[in-house]
């Protein structure tokens, strides 16, 4: 594979092979990543992405999309199926961008909107002020109890009836446990705000039916594909019948000019696999090892926030270890274990260098690891952080993880 790539551009083959063997041959703990099937890569990889298609299906601004017409149009069906949604738009090209199409749809520069803050575990979409978002509309924020660590339903709802937001966003990219859709409908309600639950970290366990469906309380749901889904780079929109127009129109012309039709080939692939049986076992999977990995560090003396997980990621606050986010990353890189530092809830440390660390189990999990595997990775983690100053340790653990990493192949054959 890659023989053109290779003979026309070496410095970007070489770049990608690069990339390959470290996704090989490192133990991947993002929790935002996973490992795309290869029919989602060769679904990318084709001439689709040379057809303009502004518009939509059988309503395009250009001629000759009879073809692509039909790959958006099994996206969208297939996405409507999985989550059981009235309408899809398949377009935005990230979740950013799927949030921003829905705040133009529904709001006027200078609205309310009452969701996360980054700090305890949002997203830059929901309001960071150097993002559109917070440019825009006024934020409101809720963070989690100080105690517990989770949603706190009761200051969220006084946050609501104080600042009358007409939108509320549920959703976040560092909350381990399981958001109650139906509180945050009774609070948007109380208030007369629309719901939009951004489900990017847990779409593939809704997909499964191990979390519950935003879509059946919410008037907007957006997402990326490829997280916990599985698919390729990208986001979308579910959304009901009434507000379909809106949406559209907001994606496209609103914030996005031509589709990239060899990546919605690429959804629609991803949608189809996630359709089946083996998806949904995979992410029982996913959150078994997360949950047996939080209990593995646990057991090692880590604070785990909020006391565990329900999902496929957790956060470990590191500060009884005395070491940063920022430290404890750039340790476990040397060991070939990868991760992200991460802010735990009312962290003393800034964004760059944090208290914790956050960690997820769905790229582990593609790879075929279980239980056995994820009490290993707990003893690398916890050797390697214990290993701060001594290089020649962390070498060693190093080895261990390519031995590991070796038994379980990745895009075997590729190169
Ligand atoms: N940046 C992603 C994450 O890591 O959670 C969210 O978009």
């Amino acid at each position: 594979m890659f023989e053109e790539l290779r003979r026309v551009d070496s410095a970007i083959y070489d770049s990608v092979v690069g990339e390959l063997k470290r996704q090989r041959e490192h133990i991947e703990l993002i929790a935002s990543e996973n490992f795309a099937p290869l029919a989602i890569l060769e679904a990318q990889g084709t001439p689709l992405t040379n057809k303009y298609a502004e518009g939509y299906p059988s309503a395009r601004w250009y001629g000759g999309c009879n073809f692509v017409d039909k790959a958006e149009s099994l996206a969208q069906e297939r996405l409507k199926q999985l989550f059981d949604a009235e309408f899809a738009n398949v377009q935005p090209h990230s979740g950013t961008q799927a949030n921003i199409a829905v705040m133009m749809a529904m709001l006027e520069v200078g609205d309310t909107i009452l969701a996360m803050d980054l700090a305890c575990g949002g997203h830059l979409s929901h309001g960071h002020p150097l993002n559109f978002s917070g440019k825009f509309y006024k934020i409101v924020s809720y963070g989690v109890n100080k105690n517990t660590e989770c949603l706190d339903y009761d200051e969220i709802e006084s946050l609501a009836k104080r600042y009358r937001p007409k939108m509320i966003i549920a959703g976040a990219s560092a909350y381990p446990r399981i958001i109650d859709f139906a509180k945050f409908r009774a609070i948007a309600d109380k208030v007369g705000a629309y719901l939009l639950v951004d489900m990017a970290h847990f779409a593939g366990l809704v997909a499964a039916k191990i979390y519950p469906n935003p879509c059946e309380y919410a008037e907007f749901v957006t997402s990326t594909t490829h997280k916990t889904l599985r698919g390729p780079r990208g986001g979308f929109i579910l959304c009901r019948d009434e507000f379909a127009k809106k949406i559209n129109t907001a994606v496209f012309p609103g914030n996005q000019g031509g589709p990239l039709m060899h990546v919605i080939a690429a959804k629609a692939v991803g949608f189809g696999l996630a359709l089946k049986q083996e998806f949904a076992d995979y992410q029982k999977q996913v959150v078994k090892n997360a949950s047996f990995l939080a209990k593995c560090m646990e057991e090692k003396n880590y604070r785990i926030v909020s006391g565990g997980t329900d999902t496929h990621l957790f956060l470990i606050d590191l500060r009884s270890k005395e070491i940063t986010g920022k430290t404890v990353s750039a340790l476990l890189e040397k060991s070939n274990i990868t991760v992200n530092k991460n802010l735990i809830p009312f962290d003393p440390k800034s964004p760059f260098v944090t208290s914790g660390i956050r960690i997820g189990t769905p790229a582990v999990t593609t790879r075929g690891m279980k239980e056995d595997q994820m009490s290993l990775i707990s003893q690398y983690i916890d050797a390697a952080i214990g290993s701060r100053d001594n290089d020649s340790q962390l070498r060693s653990i190093r080895d261990q993880v390519l031995r590991l990493t070796r038994t379980f192949p990745l895009y075997e054959g590729m190169i």
